[in-house]
């Protein structure tokens, strides 16, 4: 096989990837590691991510880091399935939602769920609370696009909602522990606050082998 693919689970970014190999139907085979033994920091794993992180890709020899350049690799070597839209036009606008999600949506959710997990929300519960503010905003404009279309962007499942669903998953989780019901109260449940996005989640976990990459330790904690 090819394909290998280096993860962790509950990780956003290596979700992404999974979903595209999904959905391109390729077969790929699983290297899940263990953050909790660093298994995503030993030599064999630096040497192909010198950053120590997942997501990485190997395609035979060839490796590559980095979420989204992984899925534009995956597009231009694996064409059947496109998800970078079918014309200049819409690939322009798809990158162009994954790097205003990445530039201003990112950083404020990597801020929120650290610190829910960490169980840290009360140190910092003001900025926490800024974030929050951003994040609803973000997620305001995604859900306009969603109440014309059932995409993001165009008519079709895309990179942008690959890049972007991991995220909202993570944040609903964080956002149902009980330190964080002050933080959650405005956005959750989705159904009532964000229902365009609420449908968007269930088409994509409606996919053929979404199961497949579920986030295997999210089903027993
Ligand atoms: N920008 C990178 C982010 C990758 C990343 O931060 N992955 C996390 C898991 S969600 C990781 O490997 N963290 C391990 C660490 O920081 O030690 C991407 O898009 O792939």
């Amino acid at each position: 096989m090819a394909l290998t693919l280096y993860w962790g689970s509950g990780s956003p970014f290596s979700w992404r990837v999974q979903l595209a190999l999904e959905h391109k139907g390729l077969e790929y085979e699983s290297q899940l590691l263990h953050f909790d033994k660093q298994e995503h920091q030993s030599p064999q794993m630096l040497k192909l991510n010198p950053r120590g992180r997942v997501p990485v890709l190997k395609d035979g020899d060839y490796v590559v880091f980095e979420s989204v350049a992984i899925l534009y690799f995956l597009d231009l070597k694996y064409p059947q399935q496109p998800i970078f839209g079918s014309s200049p036009e819409e690939a322009g606008v798809i990158m162009r939602v994954i790097c205003e999600f990445q530039a201003y949506a990112e950083p404020s959710l990597i801020k929120i769920t650290s610190a829910v997990f960490a169980g840290k929300v009360a140190d910092g519960i003001e900025e926490l609370t800024d974030a929050m503010h951003v994040v609803a905003r973000e997620a305001r404009t995604i859900e306009g696009r969603l109440s014309k279309e059932p995409w993001i962007v165009g008519t079709g499942y895309s990179a942008t909602d690959m890049v972007i669903f991991p995220w909202i998953q993570l944040l609903r989780r964080a956002l149902d522990r009980p330190a964080a019901a002050e933080l959650g109260a405005r956005f959750l449940p989705m159904e009532r606050n964000y229902p365009a996005l609420a449908r968007w989640i269930g088409r994509i976990e409606a996919l053929p082998g979404y199961e497949r990459t579920y986030p295997p330790h999210w089903r027993h904690t």
